[in-house]
């Protein structure tokens, strides 16, 4: 059994801020660990907007703060953000968060991310593999 908290996770490697300081992901279970998927708690600044693509991976995100938009950018199809309301990405679609209030999202990646991704200029992780 593997017990984390967020103070053994914030300022650690674990804890990572995008290039342009729009978001702040804490990777609770990574890929190291193990088991199939990595979890992550990401929070989002109010009046960004996030261009997202997982080409690599199928990802869930459960908003537990913050209100925003969400568009599927392969039909620009518009989705509200609210507390309990979740999106699942199980046609890697390309896609764009907007928060209107700070947003904190609770992630599950299938592959799992390792930690060492960053995101390319297509917002596109690299499928990493964790060794063995
Ligand atoms: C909202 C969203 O796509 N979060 C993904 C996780 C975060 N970008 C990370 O941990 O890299």
């Amino acid at each position: 059994m593997i017990v984390r908290t967020t103070d053994e996770i914030t300022d650690t490697d674990r804890d990572i801020t995008s290039e342009d300081g729009n978001w702040r992901s804490k990777r609770i279970v990574l890929g190291g660990d193990k088991v199939g998927f990595s979890f992550h708690e990401t929070t989002i600044k109010a009046g960004s907007v996030n261009i997202f693509h997982y080409a690599n991976h199928v990802e869930a995100v459960w908003l537990v703060e913050g209100t925003g938009k969400l568009t599927d950018l392969t039909n620009d199809k518009v989705y509200d953000l609210a507390p309990g309301t979740m999106y699942l990405l199980n046609g890697h679609e390309k896609h764009k968060v907007e928060p209107d209030t700070q947003m904190r999202m609770l992630c599950v990646f299938n592959p799992p991310v390792t930690g060492r991704e960053v995101h390319d200029e297509n917002g596109v992780y690299p499928l990493i593999e964790s060794p063995a």
